[in-house]
């Protein structure tokens, strides 16, 4: 059975997993997942959830694989698989890794740092870190936890803004993710750590500069055609990237390509939900080297 034909029983709850939340549908496979054995030209795409983990995965999927039939019949996640994901009877994401008939594989996660399997490490895998900034991505996921049946309650925005700043979120807190890859980064050179208001900017900057990580040179054309595919209306019209295939999203209520923009926050939060928001901050992001652009 694929995953396009799973039904979700009903939203889950939020558990502590060695201390991060986590919903049963990322823990209930971890000795499989921990004990996966990565190659060494597997690429890793990791990200705090509602970051760019699409874009980027569909970025490296054309950069690697091209315009190849199955852009128009495999849906993205079904390429990129998402490690950790574990949706009985179908395939875990573990499972479908294994399975990629490409090279390299890209696999997708939301881990935080310390939860990513050891081989990852052991093989001096290549990961693709995106990161974006706290607010338009705890917007995001609000809209996202409203339409996926999969994920807890969101409640309303103004009970979810304090979940968010509280860290009470699937995959856990958004300081503590980013930093500590951010960490992470400065010890390994094989994280390439991305940031989606860069994305936003500039992307075939950004694309050069991935490519120059990964030791891909595409030629001009190649280049213009990713930029070109992957750019927001594109990626929202073509259902093997706008995940209008998964029966657990709701569309009525949020499309999954749903703006794509930097300093959507500004629709949503109240002065006062800003000012707090921004406080709060300060106390949580004391590293100097790590910043976040709200607009652009
Ligand atoms: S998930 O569910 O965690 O894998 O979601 P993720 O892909 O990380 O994030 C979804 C958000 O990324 C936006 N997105 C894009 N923005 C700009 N350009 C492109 N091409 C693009 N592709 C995806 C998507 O619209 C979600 O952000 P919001 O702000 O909700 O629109």
């Amino acid at each position: 059975m694929s995953f396009e034909q799973v039904k979700v029983p009903s939203r889950p709850e939020l558990v502590d997993f060695h201390g991060v939340p986590m919903v049963y549908f990322f823990t209930d496979n971890w000795e499989n997942i921990q004990n996966f054995q990565a190659r060494p030209d597997d690429i890793l795409i990791a990200t705090y959830p509602k970051a760019g983990t699409t874009w980027a995965s569909y970025i490296l999927d054309l950069l690697y694989f091209g315009q190849k039939e199955r852009q128009k019949s495999v849906p993205i996640f079904d390429r990129v698989p998402f490690l950790e994901i574990f949706f009985p009877p179908c395939l875990s994401g573990k499972d479908q890794a294994d399975n990629l008939p490409t090279s390299p594989r890209l696999i997708k996660t939301h881990f935080p740092v310390q939860f990513v399997p050891k081989s990852f490490w052991e093989q001096n895998c290549r990961i693709i870190y995106v990161a974006r900034n706290a607010k338009d991505n705890m917007v995001s996921y609000f809209h996202f936890d409203r339409m996926n049946l999969a994920q807890p309650e969101p409640g309303d925005w103004s009970n979810f803004f304090q979940r968010f700043m509280e860290g009470k979120m699937v995959f856990g807190s958004w300081y503590d993710h980013v930093n500590n890859w951010w960490k992470k980064k400065e010890s390994c050179p094989k994280i390439h750590y991305m940031f989606y208001e860069d994305m936003i900017e500039d992307t075939g900057r950004e694309i050069d500069k991935l490519c120059c990580f990964l030791g891909l040179s595409p030629s001009a054309e190649d280049k213009m055609k990713v930029t070109g595919g992957v750019q927001f209306d594109n990626m929202k019209r073509d259902d093997m990237a706008n995940y209008s295939t998964n029966p657990v999203m709701d569309f009525k209520i949020s499309p999954f390509m749903r703006k794509g923009k930097v300093g959507d926050w500004k629709n949503h939060f109240t002065v006062a939900q800003s000012e707090q928001f921004d406080e709060d901050y300060k106390k949580k992001m004391k590293d100097a080297t790590l910043l976040f652009r709200t607009e652009i």
